[in-house]
């Protein structure tokens, strides 16, 4: 017998395969152009600094546009610090330490962190906090934080 909340569930799968142009729940991606892309304009990698550590974020192929606005090909930066290997890329962004929101569109940062070696990443976010389709992403970055 199948219950009520399997179908739901199979039915799910079944709309989120088949889903072309249909806006599935929250889950539901803004697409990214093709060479999209954000990067560390600074810190470099491997850099051993004093905090507060200034971050710039550079975004290629795409432009920088405050949460909530709905325009295409756009998005807001998010810092991850220490972020596990499998950030969730389907679903909005929490806010907390390890996701840094910047949703009034600043491309400059200053973090607070402790002594210690310490990774970050870029990651761009759409209107509602979702990571789009594909991920804009950078390379994860680590610095040293001296005390
Ligand atoms: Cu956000």
């Amino acid at each position: 017998m199948i219950t009520a909340k399997k179908a739901l569930v199979a039915w799910a799968a079944a709309a989120a395969t088949a889903a072309t142009g249909l806006a599935w729940a929250q889950a539901a991606r803004t697409p990214s152009p093709p060479g999209a892309k954000v990067y560390f304009i600074s810190p470099a990698d491997g850099a051993i600094l004093k905090g507060p550590v200034k971050v710039v974020m550079g975004l290629s192929g795409m432009g920088v546009a405050p949460a909530g606005v709905d325009i295409g090909n756009t998005g807001h930066h998010h810092i991850l610090v220490n972020a596990p290997a499998d950030i969730k890329l389907d679903a909005a962004m929490p806010a907390d330490a390890v996701h840094r929101h910047f949703g009034l569109g600043q491309t400059e940062a200053t973090l607070t962190l402790p002594p210690g070696k310490h990774t970050l990443q870029l990651l761009l976010g759409d209107k509602s906090h979702v990571p789009h389709e594909p991920a804009v992403m950078s390379e994860k970055i680590t610095i040293t934080v001296q005390p």
